[in-house]
């Protein structure tokens, strides 16, 4: 059904898989468009809890955009696709939650995919970074802004600057990603983690996301007052009483995401 990706779904798992091996799984315009159509069909199915990106090959997880693109291309035409796309932006606002399993190189645009998302994992192999500099770019798909949030200015600063790439484990020990696995063990263990996830109730984990990324979005009274809403929210929901109820009567809740 799609050139590009290859989506497949597992139980209350689904992936997203960018299947370009030879060119690294870089990220092209149909790939972009191919991810927001499957996205909106795993948005749409109830039984999709958590979404994983990866990469096919076990070379990469994204190595960018795809460079061959940029060679002669207008302005108009970058800001355009943008402009209708909001590619990076639409994946940040996905309303489940989004994990990127990076196995490999995760570089520009990859990267910038992963810091969309709203969970990394890493196998210990992998190397990260943005190295658009080299190319005389700047990170343009939201990595200039999302990096800095996630592990500080100056590292951030020195990643871009530098262009330079990075172990999973420095990835981990500046915030870049959360975990990472032996290489064997990335799939299984990302997994596990996904399916922890997707055994809470649906409409808890999409308040709970919308108030960790009003964080980035907001000053602190504002977003105090926006999880105060969202919390209060919750209690309109069946899944908030039958998890109170499941928690008094000592068993396991079970959810409907309504
Ligand atoms: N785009 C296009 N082709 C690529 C890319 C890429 N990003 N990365 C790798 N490839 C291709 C190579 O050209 C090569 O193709 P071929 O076999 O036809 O020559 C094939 O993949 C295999 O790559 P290598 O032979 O280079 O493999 P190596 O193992 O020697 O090196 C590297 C691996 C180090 C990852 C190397 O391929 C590399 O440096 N790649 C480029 C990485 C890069 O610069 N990425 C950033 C791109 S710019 C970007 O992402 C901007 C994002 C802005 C997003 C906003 C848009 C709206």
């Amino acid at each position: 059904m799609y050139d590009n990706i290859l989506v497949d779904r597992e139980g209350p798992l689904a992936f997203i898989t960018f299947n370009r091996p030879k060119v690294l799984n870089a990220m092209n315009h149909q790939t972009k468009e191919e991810v927001l159509a499957a996205l909106e069909e795993l948005e749409a199915e109830d039984s999709v809890r958590v979404v994983i990106f990866r990469g096919a090959g076990g070379k990469a997880f994204v190595a960018g955009a795809d460079i061959k693109e940029f060679s002669g291309l207008r302005p108009i035409r970058q800001w355009e696709e943008r402009r209708r796309l909001h590619f990076y932006e639409r994946v940040a606002a996905f309303p489940k939650p989004v994990i990127a399993m990076i196995g490999g190189y995760c570089l520009g645009g990859g990267c910038e995919l992963a810091l969309a998302c709203d969970i990394r994992t890493a196998s210990a192999s992998s190397r990260i970074g943005q190295p658009e500099i080299n190319i005389g770019l700047l990170p343009g798909g939201g990595g200039s802004q999302r990096l800095p949030r996630l592990v500080g200015q100056g590292k951030a600063m020195q990643l871009i600057l530098t262009g330079d790439m990075i172990s999973a484990d420095e990835a981990k020990s500046i915030g870049l990603v959360e975990e990472v696995y032996p290489d064997e063990e990335l799939e299984e263990r990302t997994k596990e983690l996904a399916l922890k996830i997707s055994e809470k109730s649906p409409v808890a984990l999409r308040l709970a996301k919308e108030a960790v990324r009003g964080a980035a979005k907001m000053g602190l009274e504002a977003g105090l007052e926006y999880e105060s809403a969202l919390f209060s929210l919750l209690f309109s929901t069946d899944d908030t009483a039958e998890g109170v109820k499941a928690f008094l009567e000592k068993r396991k809740p079970s959810f409907k995401g309504e």
